[in-house]
């Protein structure tokens, strides 16, 4: 079994979508825990695949190819712990509108954060990627929303969640919580930003929303 969590972690740092898919689905298959997998592969892969960028040794198109097996392997490991519910949840807990911020197109992580939610029993409603700052307002309203989550990946873009909340400030809009996330985001920062929650990574995104509601 460990050879094959190493295999999977090679397929994603190569960028091979096909075996990444394969391994993910013979690794279910013998009973692994579909959350264990993805942080004893993905998250490590993740790392070296991102470490190679910044250092120059991989290009874009590696980038991408790599992106691609993460998803396929990320998509197969989720659908075990959704049962491929891309749909809104079971909504008890609260509903939660959750999309990356303007300019960002990354999703996997957000992806991650929206089932986690979905399976502890809130009503996530995912707007996407690169999504402008007013449309979290006008969605929100459409949907209702107890909390609208925030995520970016990127230093630049992280700069977009400040501007979200500032809208709802300048338009003194108080009806929604606003929780924020994505690696390059910390506590401090949520704080700096004025937003009433931050977690670090998908399964503490369920403590941070129980505890975002108990406040109110
Ligand atoms: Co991009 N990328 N990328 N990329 N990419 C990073 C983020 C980067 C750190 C790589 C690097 O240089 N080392 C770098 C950003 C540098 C910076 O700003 N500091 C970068 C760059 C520069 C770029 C481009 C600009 C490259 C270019 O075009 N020259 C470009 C940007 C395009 C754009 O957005 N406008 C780009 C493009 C891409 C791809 C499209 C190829 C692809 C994304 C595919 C997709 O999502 N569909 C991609 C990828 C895959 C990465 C890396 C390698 C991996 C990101 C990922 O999916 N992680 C990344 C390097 C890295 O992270 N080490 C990198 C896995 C995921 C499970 O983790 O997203 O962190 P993460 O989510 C976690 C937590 O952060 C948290 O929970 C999740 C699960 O536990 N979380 C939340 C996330 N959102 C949350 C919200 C919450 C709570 C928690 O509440 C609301």
């Amino acid at each position: 079994m460990s050879n094959k969590i190493e295999n999977l972690k090679q397929a994603i740092i190569d960028g091979d979508q096909d075996s990444a898919r394969l391994i993910s689905e013979e690794l279910l298959g013998e009973g692994l825990d579909p959350l264990m997998t993805i942080e004893e592969c993905v998250y490590p892969a993740v790392s070296v695949v991102g470490e190679r960028f910044e250092k120059g040794e991989y290009f874009l198109t590696e980038l991408i190819l790599s992106a691609e097996a993460m998803k396929s392997a990320v998509a197969v490991l989720m659908n075990k712990i959704d049962g491929g519910n891309t749909g809104q949840g079971l909504g008890k807990k609260g509903t939660i509108l959750l999309g990356t911020v303007k300019g960002d197109v990354h999703e996997i992580g957000k992806n991650l954060v929206a089932t986690m939610l979905r399976v502890n029993g809130f009503d996530v409603h995912d707007i996407g990627k690169d999504v402008p700052n007013t449309e979290f307002f006008e969605q929100a309203k459409a949907v209702k929303a107890d909390i609208i989550g925030l995520s970016a990946l990127m230093t630049n873009t992280m700069q977009n969640q400040r501007e979200v909340i500032n809208y709802f400030k300048e338009k003194k809009i108080k009806s929604f919580r606003i929780v924020v996330g994505g690696a390059p985001t910390s506590q401090d920062w949520a704080n700096e930003i004025g937003a009433d929650g931050w977690a670090p990574d998908a399964p503490s995104s369920v403590a941070l929303a129980e505890r975002v509601l108990k406040k109110d």
